[in-house]
């Protein structure tokens, strides 16, 4: 059984910063109590993404918090991450399973009670669903409701966090749901301090799960 806490999942988002700003505020973060880090790049060759990866996990080891890589399996095994994020037109999760063993952390996106208990009976180790509310963050979804959210905790065994649009003021709806954690990107990747706005959320994430 891999260790790990979902409480207050930090996925990344490099576009608007140079690599020494992104590397400062992923740092800030993580000081602030992220609990889990996701790298997740969407215009990288596998060559730059490796690179960045190789310095973000350097960072992300001195504070013993777990790097997953979204999208890719090739990149988070280059750089020994401690997982891979894989969404419904990535690679199959089964297939990735087959692929690391026991041995790395599999989180998979899901929609839906039924993709929901696919990737729990294909290996997944947490589910990211979403998202909750619009967000501005560049990715392709559609909202999810709450009562499918909470279907989905009630399906699955394995931990299910909430994403999409999540700050401290609007989390509350999420309450009762049996999430294990949020997701977020610009709470705290466009936060004036990151610091801070990691300790804010990681507080309301952990009033949340109790
Ligand atoms: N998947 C569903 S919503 C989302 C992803 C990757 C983006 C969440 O970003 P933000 O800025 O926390 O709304
Ligand atoms: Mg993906």
């Amino acid at each position: 059984m891999k260790h790990f806490d979902t409480s207050l999942y930090f996925i990344t988002d490099s576009t608007q910063y140079d690599e020494k700003e992104f590397f400062r505020r992923v740092e800030q973060a993580l000081s602030g109590g992220v609990t889990i880090l996701q790298l997740r790049e969407k215009n990288r060759t596998a060559r730059e993404y490796i690179r960045l990866a190789e310095s973000v996990h350097d960072i992300a080891l001195r504070y013993g918090v777990p790097l997953i890589i979204d999208d890719r399996l090739d990149v988070a095994m280059a750089v020994r991450a401690e997982g891979v994020h894989l969404g419904q037109s990535d690679m199959p999760v089964s297939t990735a399973r087959s692929i690391v063993g026991d041995s790395m952390i599999i989180g998979a996106t899901t929609k839906t009670v039924e993709q929901a208990v696919e990737a729990e009976n294909d290996g997944a180790d947490y589910l990211g669903v979403g998202a909750i509310y619009p967000t501005t963050t560049k990715v392709k979804t559609v909202l999810t409701s709450v009562d499918t959210l909470k279907s989905i905790c009630q399906a699955v065994s394995i931990p299910v966090n909430a994403i999409g649009g999540l700050n401290r003021d609007n989390c509350h709806i999420l309450e009762n749901t049996g999430i294990s954690g949020i997701c977020v990107v610009s709470a705290i990747m466009k936060s004036s301090d990151p610091k801070a706005a990691a300790a804010e959320l990681k507080a309301v994430s952990q009033g949340l799960i109790k």
